[in-house]
């Protein structure tokens, strides 16, 4: 629903997957079905007729449709090796596998770039025996577990291959371009699997490479897709001067952490005179209870703290809370009435466990459905216990109206006018359309019939283990944990910590 209205930004993984296979000396043809139809897609492999065809599978909503357009290309192209890689297919990969009941041939884990070479080279000479390969999981078996690439500059995404670059745009960042500064987070959110994903390690990307991609990017605006921004102030400095000395200009959207952004205070100021613009701040409660239940490890003061010197140097922030299907009216009272004191764009997700997160395994709820399409985190996938799930629904869309209007109103709308105009001359529409599709994404009937679709593939339920001491983190990694990222993670956290403790 979000990416319907705010924002469609470039599949960074799957174009760095892409150019992996091309430096291999394959070829190869990017559609993204974010900004192209399914009929596009059919006529594309018609055309094309790949000899592989594989998905990127970041998100859990979107699991059901490359099921099903594993069987209609399967059905299409019988002889073509169909496998499928990406963030929450690494987590769910032998359900994927039953649910196509044999039309993915094969699920990878972690980090794509370096086993999809030699998967597509073992396809070509020993298709029985993919499964003894490290990261790859078929129907006959699992390999190993696989480890961190080895380079993080080896390769630069093939942004050239995508046909659709001028559809890509966050808010006013219209067009934009996405890009990599560092891989990983060393903290361990409760609700969240990016930790989890990469093994709790946080690697840097060398300046040069940085600053020889940025200055291939075309577009005006570009968004950061790290975790957490400059956790150590010394990169962001360095790839700052590289930015300076190649004269690049652009214009910067970011997501930090309140405690990052209070440590390390110079070199968001320093980024504020590059370009940075916009900052998104995952606050996810405006009460100490909340923070402690997701393991954030951040003191609400400190977080106001934040949000006080986010907004001296006069960036837009945008802060995310998120709500438990256990609100009451009164608790989405709140939220809007704070929402409305203070200058931020606010968002509100909704608490949802999902695979390779910690909350996935201790959460004691029971699910009220399983349909993968509903873990978007704007549906209610717990129960609701003190609103129908209509009235939850009807708070959640009032609470997410009312903060878009804070945005829309009539001062806001004048600079609004102003920027449409400018942009629309550039031929860029996505940020029009934007401000009149709300109501038509938003509305609360529209998620009550969305819990009413038939559900033809249903998500595993998990092996609940309540008592969180007894979850053996190492269980949840994805790749083989490195005990050496590990040790460096731990230290840039607590360094982190240290430096704005009370
Ligand atoms: C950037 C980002 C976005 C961008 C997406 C840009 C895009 N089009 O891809 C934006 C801001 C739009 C976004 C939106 C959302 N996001 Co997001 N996002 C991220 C973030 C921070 C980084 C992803 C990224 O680009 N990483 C860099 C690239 C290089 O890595 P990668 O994509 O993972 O690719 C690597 C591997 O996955 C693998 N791989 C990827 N594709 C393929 C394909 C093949 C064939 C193979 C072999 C391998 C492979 O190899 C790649 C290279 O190593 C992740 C957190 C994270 N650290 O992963 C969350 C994350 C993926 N997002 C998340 C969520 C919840 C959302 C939203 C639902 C939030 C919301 N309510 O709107 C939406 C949904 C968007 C949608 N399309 O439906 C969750 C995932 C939830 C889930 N399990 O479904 C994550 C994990 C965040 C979290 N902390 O939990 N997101
Ligand atoms: S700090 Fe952000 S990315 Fe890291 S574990 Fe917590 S929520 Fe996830």
């Amino acid at each position: 629903m979000y990416t319907e209205i705010f924002l469609r930004l470039e599949p960074l993984g799957v174009e760095l997957v892409a150019a992996a296979c091309r430096k291999a000396g394959h070829e190869v043809m990017l559609c993204d079905l974010q900004a192209d139809s399914h009929k596009t897609y059919f006529k594309l492999l018609k055309e094309f007729q790949p000899d592989a065809v594989c998905f990127g599978t970041n998100y859990l909503a979107n699991i059901p449709e490359v099921v099903d357009l594993a069987k209609d290309t399967k059905a299409l192209l019988p002889n073509s090796f169909f496998f499928v890689g990406g963030h929450s297919a690494s987590f769910t990969a032998n359900e994927i596998l039953e649910h196509a009941a044999g039309a993915i041939d094969c699920v990878v884990k972690g980090e794509g770039e370096e086993i999809v070479v030699k998967l597509l080279e073992a396809w070509q000479q020993d298709k029985k025996n993919l499964h003894r390969l490290p990261s790859v999981t078929t129907l006959e078996g699992e390999g190993p577990r696989g480890k961190l690439i080895h380079d993080l500059d080896a390769l630069l995404p093939a942004r050239d291959l995508l046909r659709n670059r001028k559809k890509y745009f966050i808010g006013v960042l219209d067009p934009c371009a996405s890009i990599e500064f560092t891989r990983g987070c060393p903290w361990d959110c409760s609700f969240c699997s990016a930790w989890t994903f990469y093994g709790r390690s946080y690697r840097r990307r060398s300046v040069e490479c940085i600053g020889e991609e940025l200055a291939s990017i075309k577009e005006p605006g570009v968004f950061i897709v790290d975790d957490v921004a400059f956790i150590q102030d010394d990169h962001g400095f360095a790839i700052g001067k590289e930015i300076e000395k190649r004269k690049i200009k652009k214009s910067y959207y970011l997501e930090t952490r309140g405690d990052v952004l209070l440590k390390n205070k110079e070199v968001f100021k320093y980024w504020k005179t590059l370009g940075l613009e916009y900052m998104f701040l995952g606050l996810e409660a405006i009460d100490e209870e909340g923070l402690k239940a997701f393991r954030k490890r951040v003191t609400l003061s400190k977080n106001f703290e934040a949000l006080e010197f986010a907004r001296s140097l006069g960036i837009t922030v945008a802060i995310n809370i998120i709500a438990d299907p256990d609100w009451d009216a009164k608790r989405f009272q709140t939220i809007r009435d704070w929402a409305l004191s203070i200058p931020e764009i606010v968002n509100v997700s909704i608490n949802t466990p999902y695979p390779g997160t910690e909350t996935f395994m201790t959460e004691s709820r029971t699910f009220t459905t399983r349909d993968y399409r509903l873990f978007d985190i704007q549906h209610a996938v717990l129960p609701t216990t003190k609103l129908s799930l209509e009235d939850f629904y009807k708070e959640l869309v009032k609470t997410q109206q009312v903060l878009n209007m804070k945005h829309l109103g009539w001062a806001a709308l004048k600079e609004t006018a102003k920027l449409s105009a400018k942009l629309l001359l550039k031929g860029q529409t996505n940020f029009v359309k934007m401000l009149w599709k709300f109501n038509s994404v938003y509305n609360p009937e529209r998620q009550m019939a969305d819990h009413r679709r038939p559900v033809k593939y249903e998500m595993k339920p998990p092996v609940v283990e309540k008592d969180r001491a007894k979850i053996d983190p190492l269980k949840l990694y994805v790749l083989q944990p490195l005990a050496n990222e590990v040790m460096k993670a731990a230290k840039i956290k607590a360094e982190a910590e240290s430096a704005v403790s009370p």
